[in-house]
């Protein structure tokens, strides 16, 4: 692994960070509406996983979407804006937090039916196996989504056929207030995935490194035509569900215990032990990370609102 690379990775984790911290002050201020899912805490999985994707491999996610949208390229700015329903946001202000998309990037967003994107993702594997490509598929969903029949549909059709997809689950203990134990009649998620015949391991969801590794050697698989993987990464979202959570169900003191492993801290100690990389070149970063997000502000405050005639616009595909 190269230096630049873990510099990337960390200045990946701050800017997630700092983005969605930016974006809680902003639908306070209410300027951002509707829904916001909020991904701290498991940041570590987004920017170690696709770190290991190559360029024509697809991403999909479900509703906590805004670092999966950072990681594949998309510019702060664009995404603000779209967060401001402005018609400069990457999905012309008409999806706002949970839609991000950008085809061209292959990132399919961005979905909120729980699991529904589970076989789209399949979808894209078949259309993908179809045409005899070296494409594989990332999808990403929550512990919650693994109780739902899309989940087991598509498992099961994947296994089959042995399609090129990567299953990532986000376990972060919880389904909104719901913990994975009281929802799911098995608690090792892997066991699901296991009963459908794909290969499935549990990684450390708050160390990046681990995350990537452990995503290369799944990617390598499918590529060998060893059929669809599964990986459970074991996480925590620091945060409420979405915002306006009380959190009555659960303690302060498992959350101070997770944010011990607070994925920035876990690279961060890394780089500074091994002597990758010293405090003033962190904080070079940290800085410039403000200074961006400072302007993907002033750009989605200045940008216009989409006109009327945008209702009756890209509501259709147009051949
Ligand atoms: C089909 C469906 N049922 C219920 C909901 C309401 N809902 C939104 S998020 C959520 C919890 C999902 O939990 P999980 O998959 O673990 O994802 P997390 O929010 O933890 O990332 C539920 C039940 C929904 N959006 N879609
Ligand atoms: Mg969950």
């Amino acid at each position: 692994m190269s230096n630049e690379m873990y510099l990337e990775w960390y200045r990946q984790l701050v800017m997630i960070r700092r983005f969605e911290q930016k974006s809680s002050e902003m639908y306070q201020l209410g300027k951002i509406g509707g829904f916001l899912h909020l991904y701290i805490g498991q940041e570590a999985i987004a920017v170690g996983s696709v770190a290991a994707r190559q360029e024509n491999d697809h991403v999909i996610t479900a509703y906590r979407d805004h670092a999966h949208a950072l990681v594949v390229g998309i510019e702060p700015k664009l995404i603000m804006a779209e967060m401001f329903g402005k018609v400069t946001g990457v999905s012309k202000g008409k999806g706002g937090s949970m839609h991000l998309a950008d085809v061209n990037r292959r990132f399919w967003g961005g979905y909120a039916v729980v699991g529904g994107h589970l076989p789209l993702a399949t979808g894209l594997a078949l259309a993908e196996q179809y045409k005899h490509t070296d494409s594989a598929t990332l999808c990403y969903f929550g512990d919650g989504s693994t109780n739902i029949g899309y989940f087991h549909e598509s498992l099961n059709l994947a296994g089959t056929w042995q399609l090129p997809v990567l299953f990532i689950c986000e376990n972060n203990q919880y389904g909104m207030g719901t913990a994975v134990a009281r929802a799911s009649a098995v608690t090792a998620i892997v066991d699901k995935a296991k009963a459908y015949g794909l290969p499935a391991s549990q990684v450390d969801g708050m160390n990046v490194m681990k995350v990537y590794e452990a995503t290369q050697k799944a990617l390598a698989a499918i590529r060998a035509g060893e059929g669809p993987q599964f990986l459970e990464m074991i996480t925590y979202r620091f945060e409420g569900h979405s915002m306006g959570d009380p959190l009555r169900y659960r303690s302060s003191e498992e959350v101070e215990k997770w944010r011990e492993d607070d994925p920035i801290g876990i690279l961060e100690r890394h780089l500074l032990s091994e002597k990758l990389a010293d405090k003033a070149t962190l904080e070079q970063i940290d800085k410039s990370v403000e200074q961006e997000l400072e302007a993907a502000v002033k750009f989605a405050e200045e940008s216009p609102l989409p006109s009327a005639d945008d209702l009756f616009a890209h509501i259709y595909v147009e051949a």
